[in-house]
């Protein structure tokens, strides 16, 4: 199945297409070249993911999907969450990102935390969204090479690697976009039979 993702972050793309494994082929907006800058301004995950897709859909009439992904730190009353591309200010990247995070938790004893990731998927003019949670706790330091963005910092429940120390297959089976891609995939395949 061909499906336009859209989403300008490629490791996103990557964990997507392992995912969803061979029966879908994903292209993004930057193949296409749709280059413009999608606005993220909502209030929620939820928003965002659905602004996203829809934005592109309005555009092309195309048939897509959207992720948007926040860490949610208890501590911190669920930040930075849906700011979590841009915690540390808007130029800023994602190494200045978790050293805000861990700045903002330093002295703090309750870690815990969870990766929230909404799909939004835009079919046949109706759209539907898709959750996947990860609970687990901030590490006071980085730790791991692997993955992307605030992995380093973050210790899945149950787990003694980071998952930036985790194997992309290890990440993906039990991870926010692995839960919530598999269940876009579960509802395309059903679609599809009827
Ligand atoms: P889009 O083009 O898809 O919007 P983005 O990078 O702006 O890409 P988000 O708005 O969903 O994506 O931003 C969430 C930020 O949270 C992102 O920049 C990452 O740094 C981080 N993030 C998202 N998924 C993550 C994951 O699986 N592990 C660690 N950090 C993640």
């Amino acid at each position: 199945m061909d499906i336009l993702f859209v989403t300008s972050n490629l490791h996103k793309l990557k964990e997507a297409q392992e995912i969803l494994g061979d029966g879908f082929n994903l292209t993004i907006p930057s193949q296409m070249g749709i280059t413009e800058d999608i606005p993220e301004d909502g209030q929620t995950l939820e928003q965002n993911a659905v602004f996203k897709a829809g934005y592109v859909h309005k555009a092309n009439g195309m048939d897509c999907f959207a992720d948007d992904t926040g860490l949610e730190a208890e501590a911190l009353g669920g930040a930075p969450g849906v700011y979590s591309a841009r915690y540390a200010g808007p130029e800023c990247n994602s190494l200045d990102n978790m050293h805000k995070l861990l700045k903002e938790l330093e002295g703090q004893k309750n870690r815990k935390a969870r990766f929230r990731c909404i799909v939004a998927l835009i079919l046949e003019n109706r759209t539907y969204t898709f959750e996947g949670i990860l609970n687990g706790t901030i590490l006071e330091q980085k730790t791991g090479y692997g993955g992307f963005g605030y992995d380093p910092v973050f210790l899945p429940d149950g787990y003694t690697k980071t998952l930036a120390e985790l194997t992309p297959e290890e990440k993906n089976l039990i991870s926010h976009r692995g839960i919530a891609m598999r269940k876009l995939s579960d509802f395309l395949k059903n679609h599809h039979q009827k």
